[in-house]
């Protein structure tokens, strides 16, 4: 199958070629994406006979361990982590690798960055910024070709799920052909598709559905059907004994409702501190614009904020932001 390979990919490969010892790391409380990228990558640097240490600020969330090579990531030790060269992949900023992390990491001789969001801050020495990339993944597969690693099942199912889960299982806008066939060539070696979609999407645990029933019950339809938000505190959490697992894709289950442009979810991580995650479904509103005004980051249609403000104070806030962000697009 024939690729382009993106120029600033050549960058990274040098560096790859020219060191031996590496860590690869992704953003903390980490997606499909994330998980898979540090699989596939850790991997291949394995295949080239490096040294590698596959890291995380958080543990593997559970609905990825079924994913092979996913016991290999370890989280941050507190303390400096020895290595030649970071690589962090998925992970728009430096501090979302976490704070443990951060500090671990601090002394890395040479930080590659490899990544798809927009939003990027282009903290690495080597940046491979791709925002037209549908995944991490997406990049990770092309790298893996330039360097002629051989896909193994572990490395094709890493970057599969890595793709999977980013494009929301190939629904997304960024699904082009060419993703399709960088999936295609994946099931060609050794992706067990049945097997993966019902590990990704067919199961959840108890407590998350007894979270998605609070959002049910709570959710708040407003600008004429066009918003739809939902806030979870801390005390529900604790009810509920819920894993920030369990909490991770509630707003897809707002942002199915017909009519509905923009869903938040409104998270209190801890006293005073909230996660905000929003979609927009129309290309209209751009939802990492918003998330910007609160020094966040995402993608246009898929956002992410965090701020240290009492829940209803943050909460107010961003939807007047997201209501003005509608009006203005939709009238
Ligand atoms: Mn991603």
């Amino acid at each position: 199958m024939m690729i382009d390979i993106p120029e600033a990919l050549v960058s990274v490969a040098d560096v790859i070629r020219s060191h031996e010892r590496f860590v690869v790391i992704a953003h903390f409380r980490p997606d499909g994406d994330a998980i898979g990228s540090t699989i596939a990558l850790g991997h291949a640097l394995q295949a080239m006979g490096k040294q590698v240490r596959m890291l995380n600020e958080d543990p593997v969330p559970e609905r990825y361990a079924f994913l092979q090579g996913s016991d290999e990531i370890g989280r941050t030790p507190r303390g400096p982590v020895d290595a030649e060269v970071v690589i962090s992949v998925d992970n728009g900023a430096w501090k979302r690798l976490g704070d443990r992390s951060v500090v671990s990491l601090a002394n890395a001789p040479l930080v590659v960055n490899i990544d798809h969001h927009g939003s990027n801050e282009c903290f690495g020495a080597v940046n491979c910024v791709l925002p037209d990339e549908a995944a991490t993944g997406c990049i990770l597969y092309k790298l893996i070709r330039l360097l002629e690693v051989p896909i193994t099942p572990v490395i094709a199912n890493a970057l599969y799920a890595a793709i999977s889960t980013d494009t929301g299982s190939f629904q997304y806008e960024k699904t082009t052909p060419e993703v399709m066939r960088m999936a295609g060539d994946l099931l060609s070696k050794g992706v067990n598709v049945m097997e993966m979609n019902r590990m990704l999407y067919q199961e959840v645990s108890w407590k998350s559905l007894m979270v998605t029933r609070e959002v049910l019950n709570g959710m708040v339809l407003e600008e004429d059907g066009r918003l739809c938000w939902f806030s979870l505190d801390l005390e529900t959490k604790g009810r509920l004994n819920a894993s920030p697992d369990d909490v991770a894709d509630l707003v897809d289950s707002i942002r199915v409702i017909r009519g509905v442009k923009v869903a938040a979810i409104f998270e209190e991580m801890e006293p005073g501190v909230i996660r905000v995650s929003m979609r927009s479904k129309d290309a209209r509103v751009n939802v990492a614009k918003i998330a910007e005004e609160f020094h966040g980051g995402g993608h246009a249609l898929a956002a992410g904020i965090r701020i240290r403000r009492p829940l209803a104070e943050a909460r107010e806030c961003v939807l007047q932001a997201i209501r003005v962000a509608c009006r203005k697009a939709l009238g």
